[in-house]
This record gives structure tokens, C-alpha cells and sequence, in this order.
């Protein structure tokens, strides 16, 4: 049999064994019997998506033993748990990669085709689940692929939002956001646990009172509450029988409400409250980076938070183990500050609820968090003000008042006479508006705190955690981030994955060290020969995508520069732009120029608010349509924006790259995982040392990498010794060409007043360094052209991305983490 563990059948489940066949055959049956039972429609007018959602069911069917049964393991031998709280898990598309890791991508092909369908049509089909905005959520997706194919136990705790990230369209050139409803046909991944909610309360007041032995103690009176129920996906490890689970937390209203509030108010006042009530999970806040400091989200962050934290108290219960093993039980890792609250949150429980004494629930507290900084952009800093605080949780802000006044206590022990270091190291910022400081109620409630690159956790603690660093440095380390060489490459890139299997063997999936084995065949000409094959393949697949999305035809022999991320100032897209219009006016200022013929694509979307960002949209869309349509130079450069970028068409994106445009200002990506991405993918980098940027090329070589541009500290000297812009440009003929080309209205018909705002910003304020960058950048495209035209070098460069792209593997991270932080270790499921 192929299948893996198929053949054998616990005595213990009871459910019939025709759920568990992993042949083709069992697969085809399967599929009729969903097709029946679940989705109650005749084979001969069931739609594709119909035969999508069959499929999933039975697919599901099919983890559902494995997954139970992962749960027990860990219930019987009392395990560790690693608890992954996330605002935000960008899973993808469930099908295919449940698939890979099962092992069953043929099978389920030739089910199909029995059944007159092909699988790719099918997996086509799946609306993918968009609960996060970018990088931050999918690192979370890719976390939860490596536990589980780790055999880590592991529970992925999060937000069960109604509505995703939204869909971009582009109409006339700008983004519109189309609402994300993707419960609309339903969901055949998850299943309901309706017996399994928490009660979650807000707002208020607390009154002090004396216990029966005379401690003095807390409660809250809340004036509002709201139920969180549990949705559960199985979470599938590759190769092995782990299957574990992302449960995420669904607000509903509480069947009865006997609070004061509700007995003397009007009827009608408190269903309003329920309706209210129930928004907390609507929707997910689209702001990437920037902290959104509205109050819903506040209330979602809680939300999630306190629902998780009961949940680890009551599988404690079930244990029948003391609360005080918490911290032996769970380690609790938080994605950023979004689920900081928890800090707070779990000292309520075990004071307030449980009755601990204060140092002891502290103890445990602290062994138990973990935080990850992913952001130093003071703007993406979360705080929150304290009136509002006060408001919804006011209770919490009087534990952190607490918090605060024993920490600050022991900074003062420590620092004696420095009281300015205790207004920079509390939890409350009080330069204006007295606010939270989340970032320092994690540090501080945390045994370990991370960065997620090695430049980045340098930075963090030498600026925005410096003081926490030196009162504590052996809480701090680095975790480079990583992506899942499963989906990432297995899934989205078979033909390159065929050829790994066929000259590696299959283990490079789990061992992506073998990978280093491919630099003994990076000069052999017939393997560069079927390497360049599978690129010219991948790159014609995205050619026909972005002919069918936009209309724009690519050459699939070009040169492919792509840059796929979040559109914002500090990623700089337009530094990218400014690249395209210089070739663009070279071109046009002397046609006999010789420049090898590049596509240069992008995608992302921007957060609907983001000003900038939005006419940085506009500004692509708009050099794109004049250039695309000018035969003096669109048989040499052609630019598109693949609109709505997501996990889904990413699959086409990474595997189709030639170049991967990592051009940030150095110091404020704090790691990026697309270029990791693209590098797995044979893609070559040009970048600024920023991020991983940095260990990428430490890893594949300074001569197969394009570096360009300021350094972290030389961005940091420019800055303090004032910068102006102006000088750039006044500097710079073909740059102060290129501004007043796109400012005139060259690219708008004649519209001088659209890019206006962009072209000023650059030319006065330009707080992201994009005219300081530029002639390196200019430079450092031109040794791209230069290299592109050495065909078997360049395909050496790219086989050796892939080969050294080991290191990025999300398996090497979350071993680190497991290792350094959670104290976790595997678990053998049995079959
Ligand atoms: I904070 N990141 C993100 O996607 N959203 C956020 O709200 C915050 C950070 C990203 C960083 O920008 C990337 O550099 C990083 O690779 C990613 O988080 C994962 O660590």
C-alpha cells in the first residue's frame, strides 16, 4: 500500500474502516459516498466545487484517526504542550497540502479522473482560509506544518473570524476591497465543538473584599459577557502519524444573562448588548505593521486569549494535575503582542479565580510565556490607551499596576538613582496620553523573548528592549524564522520536487541539509538543462495567470523580477518603480540600448487606510499600462500587479522567480519570509543586508547574491546626522528625470496631481530612504543584467539557492524553539 499507516487499524476505534482507505479505489468510493451522504448531490450534476467539498470530507475522514488519536497520546502520557497563541494563522489552502503530507497526492489524482475530474481543477476549487494579513500569520501557519511534522505536541490557539483578510481588486488602476466570506459554502475542514466554550467578560468594576481566612482579595463585575466556542482543524505532519489541532475561538451570545445590567435595563437595550457581543469575531483587522488602537480589537485580543488560557486550565483538570504544573504542562508562546493580554489574563485566573498567592502565580506566569517580537517600527508597537483599558478590562489594569509596581520595584534595586530608566522600562508610557505598553507587559511576564532574525534580536536589544536586555539577558536569544519546505516546495513546485526526489532521495522534505548535495551537480550541463526546464515551466504557468487575471501577455523566456509582500514605505515598491521608470526612459532616450527583457511583477495588498500605500498601487498599475502598451519599449520590459496576492496564487509566484526583489530599508524588515520562499525556489536575491536577508546570503555566498544599499547602522548615521532627500536629486540628473516624469503626469494622462503626494514625499520627507538607495540599486540592476546573460551561470546560481536554502526550513526553528524555549520534545504517535 501507499498509503502511510493505512494498512492498520486499532481495535479501539470503532468508527467502520471504509473511512481510512488510502487507495485510489477507496478514495473514488469515498468521494461518491460525500458526494451522497454530506453532499447530497447526484455524481452527474455535481459541480467541481461539489466534488471539492467530497473530497475534503474524505480526506478529513482520513486524519480524523490520526488526529483523536494524537490527542490521547498526549492526554495519556501527559505531555508538554506547546500552546501557539496567534492573532492571526494564514493557513492556505487545506486540500493539496493535506495531501503532500498524507502522502495520497496520486491516489486522489487517479480517484478523480475515475470520477472524470482532474485534481488540479478540483484543488482550484478551495477558497482558502485568510485569517491573517501577512507575514506574521503565515510564519504561524508554517510553525503549526513543523510541530506537527516534528511529532511536537503543539495546539495552534486563535481568532475563528467571520471575514478574512479582503479581497483586493483593481478597478482603474486602484485597490478595492471586496469583503472575504469564506464560510460562505461552508468550511469541510473544521469541526464545531459546541461543548466547548468559555465564558468571556468585559467592562465593569472590581470591588476588594476579605476571603473567609481574611486575605484580601479581588472580584470583577463585569457588565458584559460573551461565550467563545471552539472550532477545531486537523493539522497534519508530514510522513508521520502526528495529526495535530488550531482551534480557533468563535464568539456567540449567551443563551441567558441574569446580570444587573440586563434585569433593571430595558429589554431591548440588552439584545443590543448580544449583537454587540457577537462582533468580536466579524472580522479581521487588514492593518499589517501599523497597531490598529481600536477598541473591538482590544476586545478580540482578549477574547482569544482568555478563551485559550481556560482551555489549558481545563485540560489540567482533566489530567487531574494540579494547577500548579501549569508551567510544566504548557509552554505559551505569544505571536507578537496581539496576545500579550494573556500576561494579565493568567494571573486573574490563578489570584483572583484560583486563589493562588501573587509570587507564586507569578512564578508560573513567567515559566510559561514566551515572546516573539516581530516588528521594531515604533508605529506597529501596540499600546493602548488608558481610559479604554480601563473600560473593558478593568481588572487587568489594575494586575498590571501590580505587575508594574514589583517590577519597577526591582529596577530600581538593580539601577539605584535612575529614575529615567524606570519611566523607559515601564509598563505605562506616560509621555502624553498615559498608555499600556504591550511590548514591555510581554517582556516582562516572559521567561524568553526573541527576535526572528539575527540583525533583528540584535537591534531589539540594542534599541526598543536595550534597558530589558541589560536587566535580563539570558531571557533573550534569536529564532530565525523559517517557511515549510512541504507546501512551499513539495506542494506548489512538483516539478522541481521530482527532480529533488529523483536525486536526493525523499528525505530532503525532512532534512533539508541534503539539499546541500545539489552543489555537486550545479555545473553539470544536463542538470542544469532539466533545472532551467522546470523553471520555464513554472514561469509559463504564471504567465498564463496573470494573462488570465490582467490581460497582460509575458514572455515566459524573460527575465521574471518579482516582489510579492505587503505594500508599504519601508518594503519600498517604489524604489522598485523608480528602477522600472529609469529603464523605461533609457529605453525610450536610446532605442538601440541593449537590455535583456525583464517582467517585472508584483503583488500585495495595502491596508485600506494606508494613503500611501494605496497610490503606490495606483502608481504600478499606472507605469504599467503606459509601458505595456508602448512598442518602443514593450518588447524589453513589461510590468504587472497580480491583483488579490495570497497563499493560493503564491503557489505560482515563488517557483516561476528568476530575481526576488528584498529591498527594504535596512533595519526595518525584521526578518521577511517570502525571501526565503523565493531562495527554496532557485530564485536569486537582490536585497539589502536586512532581515534574513542577511543570513541568506550569508548562507548561499556574497557572489550569488545582489547586495545593494545602506547598511542598518549607515541608515541610523544618515538619519541622526539629518538627511535631505533633495541633495539626491539635485545630485542625480537621470533620478530628478525620473520624479518629474511621474510627477508631471507621464503616467496619468496628464494627471499631475495623483503621484503628487508620493513624488513630494520622496523629494522632501523620504523617511524610508528611497532616493539614498537608489543609484546603488540602479547599479546593482544593471549587474543582474549583466549576470541574466550567462545562461549556465546564472542556473548555477540558482541550483545553489536552492541547495543552501536549508537553514530556512521552519523544522530548523521550531526545534530551536522547542529546544531553547518550550522545552518540548517529539512524541511517537503509534498507527
Ligand atoms: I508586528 N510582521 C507582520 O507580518 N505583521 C505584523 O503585524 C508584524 C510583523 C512580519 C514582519 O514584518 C516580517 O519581517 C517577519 O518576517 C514576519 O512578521 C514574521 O516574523
Amino acid at each position: 500500500t501507499s498509503g502511510i499507516g493505512a494498512d492498520k487499524v486499532a481495535l479501539s476505534v470503532t468508527a467502520s474502516d471504509v473511512r481510512l482507505g488510502m487507495q485510489a479505489s477507496a478514495l473514488t468510493q469515498a468521494v461518491l459516498d460525500h458526494l451522497h451522504y454530506s453532499v447530497g448531490r447526484l455524481p452527474s450534476v455535481a459541480s467541481p466545487h461539489d466534488y471539492y467539498r467530497a473530497l475534503a470530507l474524505a480526506i478529513r475522514d482520513r486524519m480524523e484517526y490520526r488526529w483523536i488519536n494524537t490527542t490521547q497520546t498526549y492526554f495519556d502520557l501527559n505531555r508538554k504542550v506547546a500552546c501557539y497563541l496567534s492573532a492571526e494563522f494564514l493557513m492556505g489552502p487545506h486540500l493539496g497540502n493535506n495531501l503532500v503530507n498524507l502522502h495520497i497526492e496520486q491516489e486522489a489524482r487517479n480517484a478523480l479522473a475515475t470520477l472524470g475530474h482532474d485534481l488540479d481543477d478540483i484543488l482550484a476549487c478551495e477558497k482558502e482560509p485568510g485569517l491573517g494579513n501577512g507575514g506574521l500569520g503565515r510564519l504561524a501557519a508554517c510553525y503549526l506544518d513543523s510541530l506537527a511534522t516534528l511529532q511536537c505536541p503543539a495546539v495552534g490557539y486563535g481568532i475563528r473570524y467571520e471575514f478574512g483578510i479582503f479581497e483586493q481588486e483593481i478597478r482603474d488602476g486602484w485597490q478595492t476591497e471586496i469583503t472575504d466570506k469564506w464560510l460562505r459554502r461552508g468550511n469541510p475542514w473544521e469541526i464545531a465543538k459546541p461543548d466547548t466554550f468559555y465564558y468571556v467578560n468585559w467592562g465593569g468594576h472590581t470591588e476588594h473584599y476579605q476571603d473567609e481566612v481574611g486575605c484580601q482579595r479581588v472580584r470583577w463585575i463585569p457588565d458584559r459577557m460573551v461565550k467563545g466556542v471552539a472550532y477545531d482543524t486537523p493539522i497534519q505532519g508530514y510522513g508521520v502519524n502526528t495529526c495535530n489541532t488550531l482551534r480557533l475561538w468563535s464568539a456567540e451570545a449567551v443563551e441567558s444573562f441574569d446580570f444587573q445590567a440586563f434585569n433593571v435595563g430595558d429589554y431591548y437595550q440588552a439584545v443590543n448588548e448580544k449583537l454587540v457581543s457577537e462582533t468580536v469575531t466579524k472580522v479581521l483587522y487588514p492593518n499589517d505593521e501599523p497597531a490598529s488602537g481600536k477598541r473591538l480589537r482590544l476586545a478580540q485580543q482578549y477574547f482569544f486569549v482568555t478563551c485559550s488560557l481556560q482551555d489549558m486550565l481545563h485540560l489540567l483538570e482533566l489530567a487531574h494535575a494540579p494547577v500548579e504544573t501549569f508551567a510544566e504542562r504548557f509552554a505559551v508562546q505569544l505571536n507578537d503582542t496581539h496576545p500579550s493580554i494573556g500576561v494579565a489574563e493568567l494571573m486573574r485566573l490563578l489570584v483572583d479565580e484560583r486563589r493562588f498567592d501573587w509570587d507564586a502565580a507569578w512564578a508560573i506566569t513567567v515559566a510559561s510565556f514566551g515572546y516573539t517580537n516581530h516588528t521594531l517600527l515604533p508605529e506597529a508597537l501596540e499600546t493602548w490607551p488608558l481610559p479604554m483599558f480601563a473600560e473593558l478590562l478593568p481588572r487587568h489594569l489594575e494586575i498590571i499596576y501590580e505587575i508594574n509596581r514589583r517590577f519597577l520595584d526591582e529596577v530600581r534595586t538593580r539601577f539605584p538613582d535612575d529614575e529615567a530608566r524606570v519611566a523607559r522600562m515601564s509598563l505605562i508610557g506616560e509621555e502624553g496620553d498615559k498608555r499600556v505598553r504591550m511590548a514591555h507587559l510581554a517582556t516582562v511576564g516572559s521567561h524568553a523573548i526573541n527576535g526572528v532574525a539575527a540583525l533583528h534580536t540584535e537591534l531589539l536589544q540594542a534599541s526598543i528592549l536595550k534597558d530589558f536586555h541589560e536587566l535580563w539577558p539570558e531571557r533573550f536569544s534569536n529564532k530565525t524564522n523559517g517557511v515549510t519546505p512541504r507546501r512551499f516546495l513539495a506542494l506548489s513546485n512538483p516539478g522541481l520536487r521530482e527532480l529533488l526526489d529523483h536525486t536526493l532521495g525523499q528525505q530532503w522534505l525532512t532534512e533539508p541539509g541534503l539539499l546541500r548535495k545539489l552543489d555537486a551537480h550545479a555545473d553539470k550541463d544536463a542538470f542544469q538543462h532539466d533545472w532551467y526546464a522546470i523553471k520555464l515551466g513554472n514561469k509559463q504557468r504564471l504567465s498564463s495567470y496573470i494573462h488570465a487575471q490582467t490581460g497582460i501577455e509575458i514572455d515566459p523566456g524573460w527575465l521574471f523580477d518579482i516582489q510579492v509582500k505587503r505594500i508599504h514605505e519601508y518594503k519600498r515598491q517604489h524604489l522598485n518603480i523608480l528602477h522600472i521608470v529609469t529603464m523605461y526612459r533609457r529605453l525610450k532616450e536610446n532605442p538601440a540600448l541593449v537590455l535583456p527583457p525583464r517582467a517585472f511583477i508584483f503583488g500585495g495588498k495595502a491596508a485600506p487606510g494606508y494613503f500611501m500605500a494605496k497610490r503606490i498601487i495606483k502608481l504600478i498599475n499606472a507605469v504599467a499600462e503606459t509601458i505595456n502598451a508602448d512598442p518602443d519599449v514593450n518588447t524589453r520590459m513589461k510590468v504587472a500587479f497580480i491583483p488579490n496576492f495570497n497563499v493560493q496564487n503564491a503557489h505560482l509566484i515563488y517557483p516561476a522567480a528568476d530575481l526576488s526583489e528584498q529591498i527594504s530599508t535596512a533595519g526595518k524588515e525584521a526578518s521577511g519570509t517570502g525571501n526565503m520562499k523565493f531562495m527554496l525556489n532557485g530564485a536569486l536575491t537582490i536585497g539589502t543586508l536586512d532581515g534574513a536577508n542577511v543570513e541568506i546570503r550569508e548562507e548561499v555566498g556574497a557572489d550569488n547574491f545582489f547586495l545593494f544599499g545602506l547598511s542598518a547602522a549607515e541608515v541610523e548615521s544618515v538619519k541622526r546626522t539629518g538627511y535631505r532627500p533633495h541633495d539626491y536629486v539635485a545630485g542625480n540628473d537621470e533620478l530628478r528625470a525620473v520624479l518629474e516624469l511621474i510627477g508631471a503626469g507621464h503616467f496619468s494622462q496628464g494627471d499631475a496631481e495623483v503621484f503628487r503626494p508620493l513624488v513630494d514625499n520622496l523629494t522632501h520627507d523620504d523617511p524610508f530612504l528611497v532616493l539614498a538607495d537608489y543609484a546603488a540599486y540602479i547599479a546593482c540592476q544593471e549587474q543582474v543584467n549583466s549576470a541574466w546573460q550567462d545562461v549556465p551561470n546564472w542556473t548555477r546560481m540558482s541550483i545553489l539557492n536552492t541547495a543552501r536554502s536549508g537553514k530556512f526550513s521552519s523544522d530548523r526553528a521550531i526545534t530551536e524553539y522547542c529546544e531553547d524555549i518550550w522545552n518540548i520534545r517529539p512524541v511517537t504517535v503509534k498507527a
